[in-house]
């Protein structure tokens, strides 16, 4: 089980592949070292779900906790039972037609009797939930150099506070990024980008309000091939005077980027704010119509008692999920985990 597990943990654990995973073998080869790695890696894993399990505790103290008390009070599974059930999930922010989904995999399984249950139901529930948010997708190789990062998102979401969080684990594995301040609609989002630059000695590239976003850009790539950094952040406004403005001016940031790198940008993430809920699933179509969004990171998971969002924006868009925000601290962005994330939500 820990296999898959450190495989979903490898960018955090960069040094993770080349130990053995497995107990048996760990035993087997013998080696003190190895049963140590293991040990180490065992905690990290367990650290790392503790920080899910509080960063999802509103969730967890929110609807699941419903559907426990539901299934438990019950402990009967009949038509009643699972009626309730598909409310609690729809409440929960689990879209209706995940749910639908959810529900033709359930009534398979209660048909063939692998269900008696209210355990039984859980279980099925929970591996169910941990298929759909589990989108099949090679980590962000973070290379070629400079690996162009477009963000973008409405206003809000958390767009500058995530880069600084992203460049900050990026620094901690030694890579040397750059701040782009496409963001010149307001003085203030410069001043943030620039704030967060000074903290954590980063340069950034910008000009005065209101100057074109896209020769912004323009520069800041530019100036990236020069110093030969290794990843570059563009950060953009999440409001214009018109969304059609919104989505045009990113559009032209991407057809400037590509005068410099025609493959760039390598990642454009698309920022959702998890307290948003269905919301936040309109906006990534939107944005996704507009400009190809190659991942999604959904800040604020911790504000939210609906952790269902997950599952709506993983499986209705098939688009991976790259990151969540469990916090406003500096630490609080983690590499989603599909399987932390569902052991975490359905924890007791
Ligand atoms: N609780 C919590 N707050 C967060 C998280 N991520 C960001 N925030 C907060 O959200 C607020 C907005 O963040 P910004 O980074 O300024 O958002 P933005 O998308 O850049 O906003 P605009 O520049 O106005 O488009 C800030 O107060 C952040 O601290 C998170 O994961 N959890
Ligand atoms: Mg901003």
């Amino acid at each position: 089980m820990l296999k898959g597990l450190f495989n979903k943990l490898s960018e955090k654990t960069p040094f993770s592949n080349k130990y053995a995973t497995d107990k048996t073998i760990n035993e087997d080869i013998g080696g003190k070292d190895r049963a140590e790695d293991n040990a180490s890696a065992q905690a990290m894993a367990s650290g790392l779900l503790k920080k899910f399990k509080n960063g999802l505790q509103k969730s967890r103290k929110g609807f699941i906790n419903q559907v426990d008390a539901l299934i438990f009070r019950k402990r009967k599974i009949d038509d009643e039972l699972l009626e309730e059930l598909e409310e609690l999930l729809v409440t929960g922010d689990i879209s209706v037609s995940c749910v639908t989904e959810i529900f033709e995999r359930l009534k398979k399984e209660i048909k063939r009797n692998a269900i008696s249950d209210g355990d039984a139901l859980k279980e099925a529930l929970k591996s169910i939930i941990l298929e759909m948010v589990d989108i099949d997708a090679p980590p962000i190789p973070w290379a070629p150099s400079p690996y162009i990062c477009l963000m973008a998102g409405v206003n809000g979401v958390g767009k500058t506070t995530t880069i600084a969080k992203l460049a900050n684990i990026l620094k901690s594995q030694g890579k040397n990024p750059l701040f782009v301040a496409s963001d010149t609609f307001r003085a203030a989002a410069i001043d943030q980008l620039l704030v967060w630059g000074k903290r954590l000695n980063i340069p950034v590239i910008h000009h005065q309000q209101g100057a074109d976003p896209s020769a912004v850009a323009y520069d800041g790539i530019e100036a990236a091939i020069k110093r030969g950094v290794d990843v570059v952040f563009v950060d953009t406004a999440g409001r214009l005077h018109t969304k059609v403005n919104l989505m045009e001016e990113l559009k032209k940031i991407r057809r400037v980027i590509k005068k410099h790198i025609e493959d760039a940008p390598h990642e454009t993430l698309l920022v959702l704010d998890a307290t948003n809920g269905q919301n936040a699933l309109n906006q990534a179509r939107q944005f996704n119509e507009a400009t190809p969004i190659s991942g999604i990171i959904l800040t604020k998971l911790d504000g939210t008692a609906k952790g269902g969002i997950v599952v709506t924006i993983a499986n209705e868009l098939k688009i991976p999920i790259r990151y969540i925000g469990i916090g406003e601290k500096m630490d609080d962005l983690e590499p989603f985990s599909p399987k932390l994330f569902v052991d975490a939500l359905f924890s007791s």
